[in-house]
């Protein structure tokens, strides 16, 4: 029999996303430490918006705004050449690195879980660069397992989140009939069912009234994620390396989200050469910087108002997996 109509009209075609409306959005950036979180977060802003075209460019060292490259945008600005040039624009905090325990404090733990609460969507960056000279926190380089550090580490601080709502509305239940209370309390319980079968709150099926709910909650694991695995040269401009295919499956696995391979050392570079002495850097060696591919991606993976097309996932269209 086929399905009623009703239902079949209320079947959501994709996940939804959990988020808010804004023109004002911010992306964090996330990581163990020493993954070169703070040499992208310097790559990617000095591809600020000019000072004369929009204030309070930056905010703080470590937030700064970087606009969206979108060239329907520059094509009507050379058109109609307007007295100034706003585009829309992304707001890049750099977090400190995470560490395994830092729900219950390690690290520089809870505090730098609060402000990845504060973004809308997150950088994930993994380190998938040998170097003997740059220390890794668990010795060994091995980004699947910082895969799952890093995402348990969400998860706990949501599932701490979670029970201490659930004391919250139970008290208030003592005191009111309010049928909202309810609600909340189902709501909370199949949360915290969810989180503790080790899955991320973005990858559930919620309906429109969840998601109300959910969005009061600014879940950890609720946030859009973007992975950007961070390779030496070599590899970025082969298009090779050994950690990326299991770290392919391990995200086809937890979700499927964007995989954006770059790598920092050339970033780094680039933005140190002048722009003609860059193009031709990058020509001689048949590379591209990746900056402007993270940022439209960062910016459509947390925007439910625009959508840019970012262009097939690159990893699996021409990186080499096995
Ligand atoms: N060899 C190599 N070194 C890198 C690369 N990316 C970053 N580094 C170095 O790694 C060190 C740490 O880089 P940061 O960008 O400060 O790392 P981070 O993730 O911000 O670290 P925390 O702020 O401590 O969490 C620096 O010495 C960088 O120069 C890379 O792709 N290759
Ligand atoms: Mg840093």
């Amino acid at each position: 029999m086929p399905p009623k109509a009703s239902k079949s009209k209320e079947a959501p075609s994709e996940r939804p996303i959990l988020g808010r409306f804004s023109s004002h959005l911010k992306i964090g950036i996330v990581g163990l430490p020493n993954v070169g979180k703070s040499t992208l977060f310097n790559t990617l802003t000095k591809m600020s918006i000019p000072a004369e075209n929009f204030p309070f460019c930056t905010i703080e060292p470590n937030e700064a705004r970087v606009n969206i490259p979108d060239e329907r945008f520059e094509w009507l600005c050379q058109l109609f050449k307007p007295k100034s040039e706003v585009s829309a624009f992304l707001e890049i905090h750099d977090i400190a690195g995470l560490v395994r325990g830092a729900h219950a404090g390690q690290g520089l733990g809870n505090s730098f879980l609060s402000h990845i609460r504060a973004v809308d969507g997150i950088f994930h960056v993994l380190r998938a660069f040998e170097d003997p000279d740059i220390i890794h926190v668990d010795d060994i380089v091995d980004p699947v397992r910082d895969l799952e550090v890093i995402s348990a580490e969400l998860r706990l601080k949501d599932i701490e989140f979670i029970e201490r709502r659930i004391e919250d509305v139970e008290k208030s239940m003592k005191r009111s009939n309010d049928k909202q209370l309810k609600i909340e309390m189902e709501m909370c319980q199949r949360v915290k069912a969810w989180l503790e079968e080790e899955k991320d709150v973005r990858l559930g099926d919620w309906k429109a009234a969840d998601i109300e709910i959910l969005n009061t909650f600014q879940l950890l694991t609720a946030k859009p994620v973007v992975y950007l695995v961070n390779m030496n040269e070599r590899d970025y401009q082969r298009k090779k390396n050994k950690f990326l295919p299991k770290i392919h499956t391990w995200v086809q696995e937890h979700g499927g989200e964007t995989i954006i391979p770059f790598s920092c050392v050339l970033e780094r570079n680039l933005a140190d050469m002048l722009p003609h002495e860059a193009d031709k850097y990058c020509e001689e060696n048949k590379v591209q910087s990746a900056l402007s591919k993270i940022i439209k991606t960062g910016f459509s993976a947390i925007n439910l108002i625009y959508f840019f097309t970012a262009g097939p996932d690159e990893v699996t269209d021409t990186y080499t997996l096995f």
